[in-house]
């Protein structure tokens, strides 16, 4: 059978959209960039480096404690489902699914455009029995799904636990936006990191080799690059830490010392020592992401966990009446 064509809905952020968000965030007290920010092509690529870290255990958890799932998920969600990835990346994850899942429609949403379509395009390859479309847009925005679905039943997959990049009240609005989306019968399978010993994370945010320090600073290339920010990027370092009292993994971009950068003819000073504020991860239990689930009126049907109860994987239900709940 031959390949079909990868049907392409691109709702991509105007450049506008990092103008104004950049600009309103280092004109806040203290300074910060949204994380969205990082996955243009080059972020996109670091971070698939980054999943290939030996420190970093995120992905290769999840990886196992999926394919050790599908069947179950299978069983969940039943066959010739629609399946829905929100963030697709390089599509590695999905692969598992696909093949145990074997869903009628497949539909990836990344922010990053060409990313997406070269990943969407070789699954197009790999699975011609499948109908693929892609929508490049932000999922973190009030996300509408293209007009490309029928009556199946929805399964959305947010893997890489991706909603700790959230805040808190911001995945709560993000997980009653997606259970609208999901209506009437649909569920959510999405990847939790779950708090463990702060050395892990603290290794998994301080690569030896410097892959996440790149990925960080890659943030300020992009100001230069797409923004004509005038900025010295070997001026700043990168600064990753767990936060114990929020219970999150924060990432800095600090500037060895006093400088003005300058964007659009708006100069913003920094002191020594002083940073951008570009990511918060936030590390989930999992009495506290059902919690937050419920609160969606997502109901928790399923979770997995690896043996050494590093990642989560929950399955959640939009359904009021859904099977027992199984830990
Ligand atoms: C995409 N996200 C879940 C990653 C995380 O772990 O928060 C992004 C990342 N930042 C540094 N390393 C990986």
């Amino acid at each position: 059978m031959s390949a079909r064509a990868v049907r392409f809905y691109d709702e991509h952020p105007s450049p506008a959209t990092l103008r104004d968000e950049v600009l309103q965030g280092l004109g806040a007290h203290p300074k910060r960039i949204a994380p969205k920010f990082f996955y243009d092509e080059r972020g996109s690529r670091l971070f698939d480096a980054i999943c290939e870290l030996p420190e970093y255990y995120p992905t290769r958890t999840e990886m196992a404690i999926l394919r050790g799932c599908a069947p179950e998920i299978r069983q969940l969600a039943g066959p010739n489902c629609m399946l829905i990835e929100l963030g697709s990346g390089a599509s590695r994850k999905i692969r598992l699914l696909l093949e145990t899942l074997r869903p009628r429609r497949y539909l990836g949403i990344d922010i990053s455009r060409e990313f997406l379509l070269e990943s969407v395009e070789r699954l197009a390859q790999d699975y011609p029995w499948l109908e693929v479309h892609a929508a490049c847009a932000d999922f973190s925005r009030n996300l509408d799904l293209p007009d490309c679905h029928g009556t199946e039943r929805k399964l959305a997959f947010f893997p890489g636990s991706t909603i700790g990049n959230f805040e808190p009240y911001e995945a709560l609005a993000f997980l009653q936006h997606i259970r609208r989306l999901l209506q009437p019968d649909g569920a959510l399978l999405v990847g939790v990191d779950l708090k463990k010993d702060p050395q892990i994370l603290h290794r998994a945010y301080n690569d030896n080799q410097g892959v996440t320090a790149a990925f960080n600073l890659n943030l300020l290339e992009r100001l230069r690059s797409e923004l004509g920010a005038k900025l010295d990027p070997r001026v700043f370092r990168h600064r990753a830490f767990y936060n114990a009292k929020a219970g999150r993994i924060e990432m800095h971009l600090v500037s060895q010392h006093a400088q003005e950068i300058c964007i659009d003819g708006r100069r913003f000073r920094f002191k020594a020592g002083e940073s951008i504020h570009s990511e918060n991860s936030y590390k989930y239990s999992v009495a506290e992401f059902h919690a937050l689930a419920r609160r969606a009126a997502l109901q928790p049907v399923r979770v997995w966990l690896d043996p050494e109860r590093l990642f989560s994987v929950h399955y959640l239900s939009v359904a009021a009446a859904c099977p027992p709940y199984i830990l």
